[in-house]
């Protein structure tokens, strides 16, 4: 069954730092994913804390800020079939301790904070995510 979505995937400062953008970006092609846009910038404090409002309450949400505002990223749009849910299941848990063998977070990740790549995780809120990065 034809089920082509679109998610935003983002290589956090840790991999970018590490330049692992482009071994990254060869797993989302392996897995069947299509790199429709894509832009390597570095975000502003206050984006980010835009970007991450729905974690506002958490104790780690100015951490997390600071941290993705930190260093250049890189956001993409992925499309395939399904591609939420399968970019979520390729990413990996949050923690890459607790993460499956041959997951990104896994392969790449350091720790919870620094795992390497961020994946929408519903079909609205990747709407929004394109949307904040990629204007339409
Ligand atoms: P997700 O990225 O797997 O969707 P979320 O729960 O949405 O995980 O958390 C967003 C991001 O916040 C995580 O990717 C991680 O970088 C960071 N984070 C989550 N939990 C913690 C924590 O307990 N301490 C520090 N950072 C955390
Ligand atoms: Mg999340």
């Amino acid at each position: 069954m034809n089920n082509l979505e679109k998610t935003l995937s983002i290589i956090k400062p840790d991999a970018v730092e590490r330049n692992l953008q482009e071994e990254i970006k060869k797993n989302f092609i392996d897995n069947g994913f299509e790199i429709k846009n894509e832009k390597k910038i570095q975000i502003s404090k206050s984006e980010a804390e835009e970007f991450y409002k729905v974690h506002q309450s958490k104790p780690f949400y100015a951490e997390l800020c600071n941290y993705l505002s930190s260093g250049p990223i890189v956001v993409m749009v992925l499309e395939k079939n399904n591609a939420v849910i399968d970019n979520r299941k390729l990413m990996g848990a949050t923690d890459p301790t607790k993460a499956d063998e041959g997951t990104l977070r896994k392969k790449y990740g350091i720790s919870i904070d620094k795992n390497s790549v961020h994946g929408s995780d519903s079909i609205e809120n990747a709407k929004i995510e394109i949307n904040f990065f990629f204007k339409s």
